[in-house]
């Protein structure tokens, strides 16, 4: 493995946070998250790691861990729903490079006096280490559960439980059927939880990964947070985008048609799409300066046959038309100028509906342009090279289901 240099990780997402420029809004819309991260930012300071357990009642969870503890911290009973909500302990191992283990246990998933069930999940979803704890066969319920903590990009192991409860052939049985309930591609552990076997390989875990561990998920919880940010400023922008593209279609049309006295050219209107353009970059924070817009407008005009042809329709057939109707106004007593508000719906028309494909096409070339240049989580963690990539193999479904481009191409106008 690359040695990974947990400080400089930290210094560069500290720097990458402060330098995000929240509005007041934003701090106190994404108090919660906000929060959250801070303290994900604090423990990777601090190297604690945060070890999680999620299951269903009853299935030893809070059994589990005080074997770890090799005490009775959590209260565990016979009867389903001794846990209520998340609980913490910290668990200190000697000869470690981590500062300490923190350990959370949580209430069943299904039992049905828990009051906040989403913000249990969540809670256990911010750990750099899930365990997911089973009794036995798995079924539908915890199936989709394992799947949202894979799909989530999240580390799971799977702890067998109450294996004295079983016979010995049906022990490999029940974890042959389990495995087939998986996805096959990902290896996900199986740890069977007698005598030492569970300290053992949790322990082996964080000593040889627990860094890695720990810095990636900051890295993956500060990306997450960081796309939630991004989506609401864009979402915010694309209705200020879109009434400003409203405001300068309903511009561009009067000036073409409703007036039918001032020949409006195509400098004209070329000088009403490049506002257009300088007010849109300037929504999405992206002061644009005239070379860079003309350079869009062209763009965007060669590409779209239909902006193009109109550049040029709007400008000479039809003032062609309106200069002729206007030069014989004074032989026909001002009769040809009836014709010319049919033509100047048309130009309208048209003038609105290039304006709104213009403004369009400009926003997702603004938003492509002001892609930030600096080094964001998702690039660092890219940058992370394992010397056991099956380990991390979570971190790669991570970062294909992050999916970045297809997430905001419909927050543009
Ligand atoms: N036979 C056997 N019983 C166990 C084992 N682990 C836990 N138990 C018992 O199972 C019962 C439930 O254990 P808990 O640790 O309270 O289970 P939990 O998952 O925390 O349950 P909730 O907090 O209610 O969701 C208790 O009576 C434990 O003594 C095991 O390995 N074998
Ligand atoms: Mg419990």
């Amino acid at each position: 493995m690359k040695q990974l240099k947990i400080n400089k990780n930290y210094l560069l997402l500290k720097h990458w946070w402060e330098a995000q420029d929240l509005s007041n809004y934003e701090k106190s819309f994404f108090n919660r998250e906000i929060i959250s991260f801070n303290q994900q930012l604090f423990r990777l300071k601090e190297k604690k790691i945060r070890i999680g357990t999620y299951g269903k009642s009853g299935v030893g969870k809070s059994s589990v861990l005080n074997s770890l503890l090799k005490k009775e911290i959590f209260s565990t009973n016979i009867i389903n729903g001794s846990t209520r909500e998340i609980q913490k302990e910290e668990w200190i191992l000697k000869d470690q490079t981590l500062q300490s283990i923190e350990l959370l246990d949580s209430p069943g998933f299904d039992f049905c006096n828990i009051k906040f069930p989403n913000k249990i999940y969540s809670q256990i979803n911010h750990s750099d280490l899930i365990l997911f704890v089973v009794a036995g066969d798995i079924n539908r319920n915890e199936v989709s559960k394992i799947d949202s903590f894979i799909k989530d990009g999240k580390k799971i192991l799977i702890i067998l439980n109450k294996i004295d409860l079983l016979k010995k052939n049906e022990l490999k049985e029940i974890i042959e059927n389990i495995k087939f309930k998986l996805p096959k591609d990902l290896n996900i552990p199986i740890i069977i939880n007698y005598e030492n076997n569970l300290k053992n390989y949790i322990t082996k875990i964080v000593n040889q990964y627990g860094e890695i561990l720990l810095t990636l998920n900051s890295l993956q919880l500060a990306d997450k947070l960081f796309l939630k940010i991004k989506g609401q400023r864009l979402k915010r922008r694309q209705k200020l985008a879109q009434s400003t593209i409203g405001k300068f279609s309903t511009v561009k049309a009067s000036a073409v048609a409703l007036n039918p006295f001032i020949l409006f050219d195509i400098a004209g209107s070329f000088a009403i799409d490049t506002a257009l353009i300088t007010e849109l970059s300037k929504i999405y924070g992206l002061n644009l300066k005239g070379e860079s817009t003309r350079k869009i407008f062209q763009n965007i005009s060669i590409n779209n046959l239909f902006l193009g042809v109109t550049q040029i329709g709007i400008n000479t057939s039809f003032n062609l038309i309106k200069k002729v109707i206007l030069l014989t106004a004074p032989f026909t007593s001002g009769l040809s100028l009836l014709p010319y508000g049919p033509v100047a719906i048309i130009q309208a028309a048209i003038a609105v509906h290039s304006t709104k494909i213009l403004g369009k096409l400009a926003a997702k070339e603004i938003f492509i342009r002001s892609k930030v240049s600096f080094i964001e989580p998702s690039i660092m963690i890219q940058n992370i090279t394992f010397k056991d990539p099956e380990i991390f193999n979570h971190m790669n479904i991570y970062l294909s289901n992050r999916d970045f481009n297809n997430n905001f191409i419909s927050f543009l106008p």
